[in-house]
């Protein structure tokens, strides 16, 4: 191909038309919305993975068709890079172009003027390995995307139905194959190997922890986990719950790890699973977030979120790093956002450089990227561990001089093959807080007690126009509507330990308010009135009208 292919795009284009009164956002996740309105993004999103993939000299890009924990009957897609990270930040904008065009010519417009701008080498290749997740939108959003790949004659590989971080992982090691840098077998049982393996050499003399209970959010988490179950063989014992994918209205319904997250509840269909002091943890709908909790004695919920496992894992990776001998030159930094707890916030200070961004995955992981080993977890429960190439040498290199530094070198090599060093993963970052908690022989309790978080409230307002909204200082104070930020601060300065701020959302058209205090009630209200500043600022919609919470 040395030009676009017009006539094969304008065809099939208007089999894909655009709804005229939408206007689509390539946001921090990709394009989110309710799945019925996707077809026409779907098939120009095949467009689109074909020229990043020329541009990239044939290398082979991902696609991944997901809403991950929002509802069910919205859906979502995003492009993976070659490295399985997230798309280029310039590359969401052209999407976001591409995506609205309004007819067949306007599209073909707009890709000649990418092509242009982007100086896209239309002769190279186009390679795409594209998944979804169980969605019932999903089949038919995948063949539009299919049509996207047939107009611009893109050799596709069909990953099915999985997880997002075995997507990404897909990614890396299709581009990695046959070079010194590959990732591993390109393929679900290479994953799941990979995984397994490492977490066993891991554990090994290490007594088997009593049964961990999933709560798979009725979502591919819950095909994945049964996969990976029988992996692990008796080294670990899962219990696997809410795996009911194919039952209408299941998926993220009063489970997962967003609705623990939000709620701070237990799912109500582990009520009579769950023993006191057992553990468990729930997935997201596509199987990149992780929330642990448990019972206590006396049957209280307690819940250990992505702030809790940066903690843990943290702490592990440097007193392995201590032992190794290696402290010298291996520094180990935890990157968080905002939503990170204030408790957590102070722990990790104290004991390591901690970085705060603006939400979203690539903030976190270009920022982690930045130390020998960068730990980051979102407090939704989004995050991994990332080690550098240097850093991967120095272990590859290093001679150790006692059978303790051995063994402490052994095992930080065989958690760069345990953790998922694309994206967050939910089933890898279950096997390294389960790989920690069976060398420190610590309960739920016990890592609960690292810290004690304070008490905090999520809500969200929708708004006529959430853009209005401008943030800056990683988000954490408002530069826009003008005045908005001082009152907030005036009435965060009433609470004490009171903390607060408002962000618009990048999935969805929404206004996020956080807060939290030193008690429960104090934190509710504080988010509550806060929300009511939103609220009474961006004259929004009544039925948000802030009134109570989950
Ligand atoms: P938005 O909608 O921008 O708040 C949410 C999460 C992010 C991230 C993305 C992607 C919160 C408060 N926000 O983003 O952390 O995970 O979804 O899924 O959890
Ligand atoms: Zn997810």
């Amino acid at each position: 191909m040395t030009s676009l292919p017009i006539e094969s795009i304008k065809s099939l284009s208007d089999q894909h038309p655009k709804p005229s009164n939408i206007h689509f956002q390539y946001g921090t996740a990709g394009f989110r919305t309710l799945g019925s309105t996707l077809d026409s993004v779907l098939f120009r999103v095949g467009i689109i993975a074909a020229l990043r993939s020329k541009k990239l000299d044939g290398r082979t890009i991902g696609v991944m068709v997901t809403a991950s924990h929002n509802p069910e009957p919205d859906n979502g897609v995003k492009l993976v890079d070659p490295r399985g990270e997230m798309l280029e930040a310039t590359w969401e904008g052209h999407s976001t172009t591409i995506s609205n065009a309004p007819t067949s010519d306007a599209l073909i417009e707009a890709l000649e003027n990418l092509i242009q701008t982007a100086k896209i080498d239309l002769s190279k290749p186009a390679n795409v390995v594209y998944a979804r997740d169980t969605r019932p939108s999903g089949p038919a959003l995948v063949s539009a995307l299919e049509d996207g790949f047939k107009a611009m004659n893109v050799t596709a590989r069909d990953a099915g139905v999985t997880t997002t971080p075995i997507l990404h992982y897909l990614v890396k090691c299709i581009n990695t194959k046959g070079t010194k840098y590959s990732y591993g077998d390109d393929s679900e049982e290479g994953y799941y190997q990979k995984l397994s393996t490492s977490y066993k050499k891991l554990v090994a003399g290490k007594a088997v922890q009593p049964p961990l209970v999933i709560d798979c959010a009725n979502g591919v988490g819950a095909l994945a986990a049964k996969q990976l179950n029988e992996y692990l063989g008796d080294t670990l014992q899962l219990v696997l719950e809410n795996t009911s994918t194919t039952t209408p209205g299941a998926l993220n319904n009063a489970c997962g790890a967003d609705y623990v997250k939000v709620s701070q509840k237990l799912p109500p269909s582990l009520v009579n699973v769950l023993k006191p002091g057992q553990r468990a943890c729930s997935l997201d709908g596509d199987a990149d977030r992780l929330i642990y909790f448990y019972l206590d004695d006396r049957g209280v919920f307690h819940m250990l979120d992505g702030d809790k496992i940066a903690a843990l894992v943290a702490a592990f990776i440097v007193e392995l790093v201590k032992v190794a001998g290696l402290e010298d030159k291996i520094k180990v930094g935890v990157v968080q956002t905002a939503y990170a707890n204030g408790a957590s916030t102070k722990y990790l200070q104290d004991r390591l450089p901690v970085k705060c961004v603006p939400t979203g995955v690539k903030h976190l992981h270009h920022a982690a990227e930045r130390y020998n080993v960068g730990v980051y977890f979102e407090a939704n429960g989004h995050g991994t561990v990332l080690f550098s190439q240097p850093t991967l040498d120095t272990l590859a290199e290093y001679q150790p001089s006692t059978p303790a530094q051995s063994r402490a070198v052994d095992h930080l090599v065989s958690l760069t093959e345990l953790i998922n060093q694309t994206v967050g993963d939910a089933l890898s970052d279950m096997l390294l807080v389960e790989v920690v908690l069976a060398h420190k022989s610590y309960s739920g309790e016990e890592w609960n007690s690292l810290y004690v978080d304070l008490p905090n409230r999520l809500a969200k307002v929708s708004v006529p126009d959430r853009n209005a909204f401008k943030t800056e200082d990683a988000e954490r104070r408002l530069v826009s509507p003008p005045g908005l930020q001082a009152r907030i601060d005036d009435l965060v300065n009433r609470y004490q330990g009171g903390r607060s701020f408002v962000r618009p959302s990048g999935t969805e058209d929404v206004v996020r308010v956080y807060a939290e205090a030193s008690l429960r009630t104090q934190a509710d209200e504080l988010a509550m009135r806060v929300a009511g500043l939103v609220y009474d600022e961006a004259g929004a919609d009544p039925s948000s009208r802030p009134k109570e919470f989950l």
